[in-house]
């Protein structure tokens, strides 16, 4: 892992005056959140800045000050593409003619699977969110913030953090946290209101059918449910709502991973992997050439859904058998 490049980075945002911020496909909270904070602050500098959404806004983050300033499509050649909360280059939604003219391409993220894809690389795996990282970097290099780029700040870390429920809540975290609610008087309840509390009537329909679809493993260690095509052609709902499914599986007492398997488009089935503790679902997810954070991973494997589910879940079930012994690190 590179060392972090604070001051390369800082320099960067403070000499060019063109730059276009891009991220990862079926953005979440952290990423919007990042993309659009980061994006804000370079504006309200002066820059010139694009902040691209190829999918357009998810309705969960149409709350988001400045959210409106996202585009689909990039219309000017930057000098700098920034990249954020996005593990691999072949995840980073832009469109190829925009590395025409070799801009300088920064990567800034958390995801320990991150492999450097920047000319610049900013990857703290520490970070419980990518928007942890922006924050510091503004912080850093006195860019003037404000209350819209503070609620898109919030959001990154509060998503990222199960809003400040999961492992990666540190005492950091809490204290920018509280730093944003402070100095620009934004909302945690609001915010939490529009991301967490609120569902689309369709999306809870949907829920209730992949929930049927729940099982648990013989040994009671791991447990999986399903969403197939018929279900996505039955229901409109974003994937960004369908994504926080999975977190139904790990929520049974006893279970220590969780899986939630999305046949995104035909003979696609995209995995998401969670786990509570003992057990890296990043290198587990690795397998099947995906990556992410030790609780949350994620990959995509080619194929029908039954016959991906079944390699996956023998793979699953080795892996229990090898490790046994974990179990008692478990009780402790
Ligand atoms: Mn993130």
């Amino acid at each position: 892992m590179n060392t972090p490049s604070w001051e390369r980075v800082i320099s960067i945002l403070k000499k060019y005056n063109r730059f276009t911020l891009g991220c990862h496909l079926y953005p979440d909270g952290d990423a919007i959140g990042s993309l659009l904070a980061l994006g804000l602050a370079l504006a309200k500098a002066g820059k010139e800045v694009e902040m691209v959404l190829p999918e357009g806004i998810p309705l969960t983050f149409d709350f988001l000050p400045g959210i409106h300033q996202t585009v689909i499509y990039p219309s000017f050649q930057p000098e700098v593409v920034l990249s954020l909360d996005c593990a691999e280059r072949a995840r980073l939604q832009l469109p190829e003619e925009l590395f025409d003219h070799d801009p300088v391409l920064v990567n800034i993220d958390h995801h320990i699977s991150n492999d450097g894809f920047g000319h610049v690389n900013l990857i703290l795996p520490e970070a419980a969110a990518t928007g942890q990282i922006v924050f510091q970097l503004l912080r850093k290099s006195g860019f003037a913030m404000d209350a819209a780029i503070a609620s898109a700040l919030y959001t990154a870390i509060a998503t990222d953090t199960g809003f400040f429920r999961y492992a990666n809540t540190t005492g950091e975290v809490l204290s920018i946290a509280a730093k944003l609610v402070e100095e620009y008087q934004i909302s945690p309840s609001f915010i939490a209101e529009r991301v967490y509390e609120e569902k689309s009537f369709a999306s809870i329909r949907l829920l209730a059918e992949v929930l049927s679809t729940l099982q648990v493993s013989e040994n009671q260690r791991y447990s999986w449910m399903y969403l197939n095509q018929e279900m996505i052609r039955k229901y409109e709902v974003e994937m960004e709502e369908i994504d926080n499914y999975v977190n139904y599986t790990s929520s049974i007492r006893g279970i220590e991973v969780g899986l939630f398997f999305k046949e995104t488009k035909p003979d696609v089935v995209k995995i998401s992997w969670r786990s509570k503790a003992g057990v890296d679902v990043s290198r587990l997810a690795a397998h099947f050439g995906g990556g992410g954070h030790t609780r949350a991973a994620g990959c995509l494997v080619q194929g029908p859904l039954p016959a991906v589910m079944t390699e996956v879940l023998t793979f699953l079930h080795h892996y229990f058998e090898e490790n046994m012994q974990e179990r008692t690190d478990l009780m402790v």
